[in-house]
């Protein structure tokens, strides 16, 4: 056997044993990746339904007509474009649709639970293409709206970018949308994180009040790798041109030719959507959340913002002084994989930041419920409690070592993979798709 495959059957073994805990990953369905492995991919289709540049797509238009239109339906937009290669590429197209470089954009910076996408200084597209206003959350939130307004007004952002990857509370998209008409700004959503919760109708729904809603396609969805940008009515009434604009800056704009085997596995996650299962699937996702932040408080730790009201929460690991990369790391030893993530004013860099991040999504879809969460805060609290002697250094240039060291110590750790076997028995018990 190709080497590649024996790896493909150990990761399978990996995702199958060990609970994902990242709130950004996820189970797709068998028939979602036999579209992704399908003769699809073998097929060039530059351009759109009807106006393609080369022959030989009349089957290929069909399934992209067919994943458009689920889209629109499914969210009641009457605009839909399934081409992105993913949620980073479809916001910047986004922002190459209706800005120029330099013009202002504004967007919740990336330790409060933004993206790199929002805008974030100095290092991405985002932040040196455009002149970037962010705003933050202070450790308590929510966010302060009447502040949000203040800066929009000073500052005349063309577009505001408002969506998050570790913002543990719901969004007023309201209040953002009043913020955003009252400066005539554009109002975009990137809803990734929880496009499969406002399906589920138990996170709010920004359909109504912004202009453009981006989100990526694997993480709450289901689907494949991919991403929408959908426009709304009111997207369309600020700009009937805002669709032709939109389909531009993707191609020829930013992209080549699409992803047909994404578009159709697209198309299969967005019909599994609107099945009921997923209102109950989507439903459980923030039970399961509440319930696993309800223990961790109750077992000392401190969550961003108080706790939960989506899928995700952020733990702040400053006032134990612990560092998420060792939290990170003992926890993937003991069979919980999650992820180190920055709190609002963190003072440590994003590669070494002081909090860990950790979803409920992937864990029920596999049919987890609040009586598992109760032994996974469990699990989290002993690991945490275990490696609380390892402090990261506070020279710079020491943390390396300090973590590979680490890393060696407990990778044989018996009290860690004691844990890692409770968790292969759970496992078993929820079958992956
Ligand atoms: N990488 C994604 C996440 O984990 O939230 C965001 O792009």
């Amino acid at each position: 056997m190709d080497k590649v495959f024996e790896l493909i059957k150990k990761e399978e073994k990996r995702q199958k044993e060990t609970l994902m805990m990242i709130p950004s990953e996820n189970y797709a369905s068998k028939a979602v990746r036999e579209a992704v492995g399908s003769v699809l991919m073998n097929k060039y289709a530059e351009g759109y339904p009807g106006r393609r540049y080369y022959q030989g797509n009349k089957i290929i238009d069909e399934i992209e007509t067919l994943a458009a239109e689920r889209a629109k339906k499914l969210f009641g937009v009457p605009y839909a474009n399934v081409q992105p290669y993913s949620g980073s590429p479809a916001n910047s197209e986004v922002l190459f649709a209706l800005c120029e470089p330099g013009d202002t954009i504004m967007g919740l910076e990336l330790a409060s639970g933004g993206h790199l996408t929002h805008g974030h200084p100095k290092v991405t597209f985002s932040g040196k293409y455009f002149r970037s206003v962010q705003f933050g959350l202070d450790e308590k939130g929510p966010l302060d709206y009447e502040k949000i307004f203040k800066l929009a007004k000073l500052e005349k952002p063309k577009l505001m970018l408002i969506g998050t990857t570790s913002y543990p509370l719901a969004f007023d998209w309201k209040k953002f949308a009043e913020i955003a008409d009252s400066v005539g700004t554009w109002l975009v959503a990137d809803v990734s994180h929880v496009i499969g919760l406002i399906i589920a109708g138990v996170y709010p729904s920004p359909f109504n009040y912004a202009h453009i809603v981006t989100s990526t396609t694997h993480k709450t969805l289901r689907g494949p790798r991919g991403a929408v940008i959908l426009a709304t009515n009111k997207g369309i009434k600020k700009d009937p041109e805002l669709p032709s604009k939109i389909d531009k800056a993707i191609i020829p704009g930013m992209q080549g030719g699409p992803h047909n085997n994404t578009t159709a596995a697209i198309a299969v996650a967005l019909e599994e959507a609107g099945n009921p299962s997923f209102k109950t699937y989507g439903k459980q996702i923030v039970r399961n959340a509440k319930a696993l932040a309800k223990e961790l408080m109750k077992g000392g730790l401190t969550l961003v913002g108080g706790g939960t009201e989506c899928h995700l929460m952020v733990v702040d690991l400053r006032p134990l002084e612990l560092s998420g990369n060792v939290i990170a790391d003992a926890l993937e030893v003991a069979g919980i994989v999650a992820n180190r993530n920055s709190v609002p004013g963190d003072l440590m860099p994003p590669f070494y930041p002081s909090g860990l991040r950790l979803g409920t999504p992937a864990i029920t879809t596999r049919g987890m419920k609040e009586k598992e969460m109760k032994r996974i805060a469990e699990w989290i609290l002993k690991v945490i409690d275990y490696v609380k002697p390892y402090k990261l250094p506070s020279k710079p240039e020491a943390r390396n070592q300090f973590l590979k060291a680490f890393r060696a110590k407990i990778e044989k750790d018996k009290f860690l993979l004691g844990i890692a076997e409770e968790v292969k028995d759970l496992c078993r018990n929820f079958p992956v798709p």
